[in-house]
């Protein structure tokens, strides 16, 4: 299998979770795209995903898979025991409805806000967000808005459970806390006062699969084409 992607990128980043928390990272070959020079908006991209986005997973028979939700469905259930993505149906359906909650209310809308009301990935990538749309800025910011209640809303169910979905990690977890990676590198912070969501988030950072990919960092290149 062949996963492509790039290291630090919050979307990859859930992926390479997922690899991790089911021993699969040796099972797959690592094909970096330049998401800053603006690869994946390129014809040959294209034509193995169409929405232009990492990670994208390509099988040994040609077979493309693209969404993290579905690769992380597609790995997930490749050994019989899924553990990420619920075994029984009331499980399955708490953690879609939890994952999809923690990609519309936190990470999307952080993506929105860091692609339309920052400079986002910089000039190669502008051409490909909507220039010149007057209300763009509003609109990102109004995302950044919504992220900011999105994490008061998770900080409310961690209250009563330990997990996003309940009683174990899963999916809905791995895309809180990438949501959580890319609000830090968006500059949106987490308030003082959401305390259960920052306890979680230090108890999944321990969590095995999480700590062994938290050292795959953006490439020192990216650093410097995003300006740090
Ligand atoms: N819904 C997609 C989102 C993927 C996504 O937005 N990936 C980002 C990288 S973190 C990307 O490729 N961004 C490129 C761009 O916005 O041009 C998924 O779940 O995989």
């Amino acid at each position: 299998m062949k996963i492509y992607d790039r290291p630090g990128f919050p979307n990859p980043a859930r992926i390479r979770i997922v690899l991790a928390a089911k021993g699969l990272d040796h099972a797959v070959q690592f094909e970096s795209v330049d998401l800053i020079g603006a690869e994946h908006k390129g014809a040959a991209f294209l034509a193995k995903n169409p929405s232009g986005v990492l990670p994208l997973l390509e099988l040994d028979d040609g077979t493309l898979i693209a969404e993290s939700t579905a690769i992380t469905e597609y790995l997930d259930n490749l050994d019989g025991n899924p553990i990420l993505t619920g075994k029984t149906p009331k499980e399955k359906g708490l953690i879609h409805m939890m994952q999809r909650r923690a990609e519309s209310e936190l990470l999307d809308a952080v993506g929105i806000y860091f692609h339309h009301a920052t400079p986002g990935l910089g000039e190669a990538l502008q051409q490909f967000k909507s220039p010149g749309w007057a209300h763009r800025k509003e609109w990102g910011e109004r995302e950044r808005d919504k992220a900011i209640r999105g994490m008061h809303y998770f900080d409310d169910v961690l209250r009563s459970q330990p997990f996003i979905a309940g009683e174990n990690f899963s999916m809905a977890d791995i895309t809180v806390f990438a949501g959580l990676a890319f609000a830090d590198a968006a500059g949106i912070p987490i308030d003082e006062e959401l305390t259960a969501l920052r306890q979680w988030r230090v108890k999944v950072s321990e969590l095995p699969a999480v700590k062994q990919r938290s050292g795959q960092n953006f490439e020192a290149d990216d650093l410097r084409r995003m300006g740090f």
